[in-house]
């Protein structure tokens, strides 16, 4: 019986919850899925403005599923331009393995400008988000590729209304998005990717956004703002490619490694914890 509850004590430990971080985009971090491995070739931001004037680049992924929730956190910056960060989510079955010309996007369709996009076989998104601001506007839009349809998570003014803390969008998506970085990698090496620190943190209620409780494949990359030119900014990387430009071209089989991250949900630690007070208890009688 001491063994039992010695056992149940760890667990305990390992299961104590850790103290939620603010969603505001800054000390993003988690469980680290993918580290850039590619210079940007969509320009090196160093003013440290909300607005990233020169230069977009995405340097780290990570994400978990716990109690019901997607954990998303990409360290990085987008050039105020309209420039596009798109996240591909494959969390149901069905999906677009390569993307048709019939999708909505909450925007202007620009989703389809990527018609014939070829993701890793394996990976069949079926939802996503994008985020873009530049002058006068900022918009984080959902898509479903299923249903074809997309609409709007969260929009605002422009790039004087980031960072964003615990910004409530809807569908089941909370938002921090801090879009200063001057850190992680450069136009010539990538060395620095992890000491980015900021970018976007997002935390999105399975049942809501997804109707599904995981797992989630992801995959995350930079588009021009009319998404007729893709960057070569895409999380898990490129290896070290040039910006993969049209994005019908764009074959994801034919570069190595997965461009696309699997989140599997955590175990319901909870109901150990549970079951640990309880034998605890019994234990004391
Ligand atoms: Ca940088
Ligand atoms: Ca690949």
């Amino acid at each position: 019986m001491k063994m039992f509850a010695k056992a149940f004590a760890i667990i305990a430990i390992a299961a104590a919850p850790v103290a939620a971080q603010p969603l505001d985009g800054q000390m993003v971090g988690g469980s680290l899925l993918a580290t850039q491995d590619t210079p940007t070739q969509f320009g090196n931001a160093t003013g440290g403005g909300q607005d990233s004037a020169g230069g977009s680049e995405v340097n780290q992924l990570f994400g978990s599923i716990s109690g019901g929730t997607l954990n998303l956190g990409i360290t990085g910056n987008l050039e105020g331009n309209f420039n596009k960060l798109w996240i591909f989510f494959d969390a149901v079955p069905g999906g677009e393995n390569v993307l048709s010309d019939d999708n909505a996007d909450g925007g202007f369709g620009e989703i389809n400008a990527m018609q014939g996009m070829t993701f890793d076989s394996g990976f069949e998104p079926d939802h996503g988000l994008r985020f873009e601001v530049g002058g006068g506007f900022l918009g984080i839009r959902y898509f479903d590729l299923i249903d074809n349809v997309g609409g709007d998570i969260f929009t605002a003014g422009g790039t004087g209304d980031l960072p964003l803390n615990n910004a409530a969008g809807a569908l089941g998506v909370n938002i921090g998005w801090d879009n200063s970085n001057v850190l992680g990698v450069d136009g010539a090496s990538a060395a620095g990717a992890a000491t980015a620190t900021t970018g976007w943190e997002l935390a999105i209620d399975m049942a809501a956004f997804f109707g599904s409780a995981g797992p989630v494949g992801v995959t995350a990359f930079v588009s021009s703002g009319d998404a007729t030119f893709l960057s070569n900014q895409v999380l898990p990387g490129v290896g070290g490619a040039g910006n993969l430009a049209g994005p019908g071209n764009v074959n994801f089989n034919n570069i190595a490694g997965d461009q696309y991250a699997t989140i599997v949900p955590e175990p319901a630690t909870l109901s150990l914890l549970g079951l640990g007070a309880i034998a605890l208890i019994r234990r004391r009688r």
